[in-house]
């Protein structure tokens, strides 16, 4: 299962971060199975959040992991 490492709830919103927030929405989207994780930005190999292991690859930066669920599971999230 992937796991999406992000930060935590506050002001009142699930996910303080946009950028884990971005990639949450796309991993729904996706009808991926995850869990999501709090972690330190200093955690992930590029220093921020968000980050996922996807088995044995971690993959950083909402971008590439955006990259990363349309290669590997065939999705296109401009579909439509
Ligand atoms: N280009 C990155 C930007 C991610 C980003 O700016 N994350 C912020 C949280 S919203 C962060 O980790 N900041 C901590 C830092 O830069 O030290 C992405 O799209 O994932």
């Amino acid at each position: 299962m992937i796991v999406l490492y992000g930060a935590q709830a506050a002001f009142g919103l699930p996910q303080v971060s946009p950028y884990v927030s971005k990639t949450e929405i796309q991993l729904k989207m996706a009808g991926l199975a995850y869990e999501a994780r709090d972690a330190m930005p200093e955690e992930s190999p590029k220093g921020q959040i968000p980050f996922i292991d996807d088995g044995e690859v971690r993959v950083a930066d909402s971008t590439f992991i955006r990259m990363h669920l349309e290669r590997t599971y065939g999705v296109d999230f401009d579909e439509g």
